[in-house]
This record gives structure tokens, C-alpha cells and sequence, in this order.
């Protein structure tokens, strides 16, 4: 057995599973979860020492890539002058400060400790404002493990095959209406049904936890208009697509602005950070303001905000990194689709900037439905051939591929060329 395999094996005796998160088990794909032993750029090395090209940028937040000095030292220093107060400190100011001015329907900004806790504050805030309790969430998005969202949610809980965990009782969850993403009338048929009773929509505005699925034109700007009309808030949730696609996010990028945003690990540069805020008359429903409790002794965590005053700093200094990672993003899409063509391969290639997707479905995936029909079993025999090639993807169809500022030309190079390999060897079947 080499050191990943005795890990996963030690792990399983005191971890559920072996791992602190599902996917990370590799269950959908076949073969042993690789245990990290550190990693530095657009490359990991595992605990035997194989060094891979890293696409899942853990989950997101190394838009940088790994280890950035900056980043690294900046959280070092913070360190060295304590790791948590369980009081303010001036880099939360400085990090409210900078996450208000990049993004303007942010006005006042609460931070937490992840994405899971940002959008269950966001939704409770939602409904203390409006003072109704329904809220529409999309088949197929994913909002983190709180209860009322494991309702249809993406990523390991599709992957899983499961719609809904067990656990969650049904009071939790009888307020959470499923409509289709990218499907304005589903939503339309929602408030009919429930007039004066939805809260708020909660959207991630690029879907990345079903794989990745883009707004159509219209479907972002329809939300808005629905929402106004029917007096309910809007939540972006960008998680995933804040300060990725942009400084200003998803709602910058597609010129929509929601009334609360939820954001996540890429605030911390990769530190546990998250954070919600919106509009400051309804961010004033927040104690110790208003009547919304929502508490946290490690929220606004010194070393956390260091490492993520530092990225944000980065990347508001260099627009170039932005212009880079989604130029490549657009170049490694577009050569994807030639060998799709070429090898007559039933697979679709989605994305925008620097988020990606290979389905393996003839299907257009638009939605939770047709991101469903993608063959797994084929995905999960991608999956090894790439790693076999030293080229890690996320280990399942139902999330993204991350760009970051440390890919290469050349990574990108050997990434085609290894599925060139992979699609040539299957002969059409995949
Ligand atoms: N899709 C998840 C992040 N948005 C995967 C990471 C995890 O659950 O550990």
C-alpha cells in the first residue's frame, strides 16, 4: 500500500467515510482519494510524493494558485501576532472595507466562517426583512449543507444520486420550493402559487455544483424583475463566482444586482472565510442592530482576513490576472470542443471565464435535468485516465474545472493532449 492508501485506511477508522467532506472520497469515480501533503502554484504533491496539475484549486479560492507568497506570508505575520481574539480587529474593517467598495449592492457586509454559514444567515435575514418564510432555490444549485438547502441540492449530494439527506426534518425543508434553472416560468408558477408567502430567491448565478451550467440571456435580468415585483429579495449566491469572475463578481459580470449576496472561501484566499451583505436597510436587520441573530467567535478571524486582505489585494492591483484566467478559460473550452468534434464524442464542454466543464452527455445541459442525463461511468473513467497523466479534476461530473493565475500555456498544453489520448483510446464508446 503506498501513503495515501494507509491514510484513507487510518482515516476510516475515526473519520465517517475517511474524509471531512464526500467528495473528497473519490466514491464516484473509482479508485483511493490522494491525501495532500502540500502544494505550491497550479501543482499538488501527495503524500507519496506524485505531483499533480491541479484543476479543483480547492474548490475555487486559489485563483492565485497554491502558496502565493504574499498571501502566505501575510497570514504568517498575522499569525505570529495571535491566532484569534474573540474581538474586533482592524482587518475586519479592512476586508468589509474592501469586499463593500468592489462590490456595489454590497453596502454592509457580516463575515463567517464558510459558504454554508453565509447562506443560511443570508436566508434567515431574507425572511426576519420580509417577514415571510418561503424560499425558491434551483434543482441542481448548491448552497452548502444547511437544512432547509439540501433540498435538490448539486455537488455531493447529487453525485451521491441522492435529491435530499436524511436528517433533515420536513418543517426544515417544507419552506424550500424547487424551481428549474434557467426556467423563468417555473419560477412564475412558484409566486402564483404562493402569493405574498416566498421570501426570496436564492440563485448561484453561474451554476458550478452540477458541473457547470450558465445563465441563458434573460434568465439572471428575469429573476430580478420577478423579485421586485413580487417584493421577495434576490441572493446571489457567489461562492463560487465572486472575485472569480471579476472584482464585482457574477453580478458584475452579467450587470445584475441582487439585494444580498452570500460569498465564500475565496475571500480567505483559501482560509475558512465566508461572508453575506447587501443592501445597508436590510444588512441593518443583523444584531446587534436589528432582531436577525447571527453570532460567530471565529467570524472575522485575523489570519483569515489577512490572507484574504492580501489576495484581494492582488488581484485589485493586477486586472491582468482577471483578463488571463478567462482568456484561458475561453482558449481551453474552445480547443476542448474541437476534440469533442473531431472524436464525434458525446460530450458537451460549458463554462464562462475561468469555471469549465466536460459532461459526458449528447444532451445541451442547460439544467439540473439535462446535467443528469451525463454518463457518470464514463466520467469516472476520465477521471483516472487524467490522473493516471498526473492531472487532477475534480473527482466528479457534478463540479467545476478552476483556472488560476498559475496555469501555463504548457499546463494547458498537456491537459488537452492527455484527453486527446483519453478520447482516441476509447473509440468513440467513452
Ligand atoms: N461543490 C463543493 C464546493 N462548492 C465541493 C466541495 C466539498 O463539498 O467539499
Amino acid at each position: 500500500m503506498n501513503r495515501s492508501e494507509v491514510l484513507f485506511e487510518r482515516a476510516g477508522k475515526v473519520i465517517p467515510g475517511g474524509v471531512n467532506s464526500p467528495v473528497r472520497a473519490f466514491q464516484a469515480v473509482g479508485g483511493k482519494p490522494r491525501f495532500i501533503a502540500s502544494a505550491g502554484g497550479a501543482k499538488m504533491t501527495d503524500a507519496d510524493g506524485n505531483v499533480y496539475l491541479d484543476f479543483v484549486g480547492s474548490w475555487g479560492p486559489m485563483i492565485l494558485g497554491h502558496s502565493h507568497p504574499a498571501v502566505t506570508e501575510a497570514a504568517v505575520k498575522a499569525a505570529e501576532r495571535g491566532l484569534s481574539f474573540g474581538a474586533s480587529c482592524e482587518a475586519e474593517v479592512e476586508m468589509a472595507e474592501l469586499v463593500c467598495g468592489f462590490v456595489p449592492s454590497v453596502e454592509l457586509v457580516r463575515m463567517v466562517n464558510s459558504g454554508t454559514e453565509a447562506v443560511m444567515s443570508a436566508l434567515r435575514v431574507a425572511r426576519g426583512y420580509t417577514g415571510r418564510d418561503k424560499i425558491v432555490k434551483f434543482e441542481g444549485c448548491y448552497h452548502g449543507h444547511c437544512d432547509s438547502m439540501l433540498v435538490k441540492a448539486g455537488s455531493g449530494v447529487m453525485t451521491g444520486g441522492v435529491p435530499d439527506s436524511a436528517g433533515v426534518p420536513e418543517g426544515c425543508a417544507a419552506d424550500t420550493l424547487t424551481a428549474g434553472y434557467n426556467d423563468l416560468e417555473s419560477v412564475k408558477k412558484l409566486f402564483a402559487q404562493f402569493p405574498g408567502q416566498i421570501a426570496a430567491v436564492i440563485v448561484e448565478p453561474v451554476a458550478a455544483n452540477m458541473g457547470v451550467v450558465t445563465p441563458e440571456e434573460g434568465f439572471l435580468t428575469g429573476l430580478r424583475r420577478i423579485c421586485t415585483e413580487e417584493k421577495a429579495l434576490l441572493i446571489f449566491d457567489e461562492v463560487i463566482t465572486g472575485f472569480r469572475l471579476g472584482l464585482t463578481g457574477a453580478q458584475g459580470y452579467y450587470g445584475v444586482t441582487p439585494d444580498l449576496t452570500t460569498f465564500g472561501k475565496i475571500i480567505g484566499a483559501g482560509m475558512p472565510v465566508g461572508a453575506y451583505g447587501g443592501r445597508r436597510e436590510i444588512m441593518e436587520m443583523v444584531a446587534p442592530l436589528g432582531r436577525v441573530y447571527q453570532a460567530g467567535t471565529l467570524s472575522g478571524n485575523p489570519v483569515a482576513m489577512a490572507a484574504g486582505i492580501a489576495g484581494l489585494h492582488i488581484l485589485k492591483g493586477d486586472p491582468g490576472i482577471y483578463e488571463k484566467v478567462n482568456r484561458m478559460g475561453d482558449s481551453f473550452r474552445k480547443e476542448l470542443k474541437n476534440l469533442v468534434e473531431r472524436f464525434q464524442a458525446p460530450c458537451q464542454v460549458t463554462g464562462v471565464g475561468s469555471l469549465s466543464c466536460l459532461f459526458f452527455t449528447k444532451e445541451p445541459v442547460r439544467d439540473y435535468v439535462s446535467a443528469k442525463t451525463s454518463d457518470t461511468e464514463a466520467f469516472g473513467r476520465y477521471f483516472r485516465h487524467m490522473l493516471g497523466r498526473g492531472i487532477y479534476v475534480a473527482p466528479s461530473q457534478f463540479e467545476a474545472l478552476f483556472l488560476s493565475a498559475a496555469h501555463t500555456k504548457e499546463d494547458m498544453d498537456r491537459t488537452l493532449s492527455a484527453a486527446e489520448d483519453y478520447f482516441k483510446g476509447q473509440g468513440g464508446s467513452l
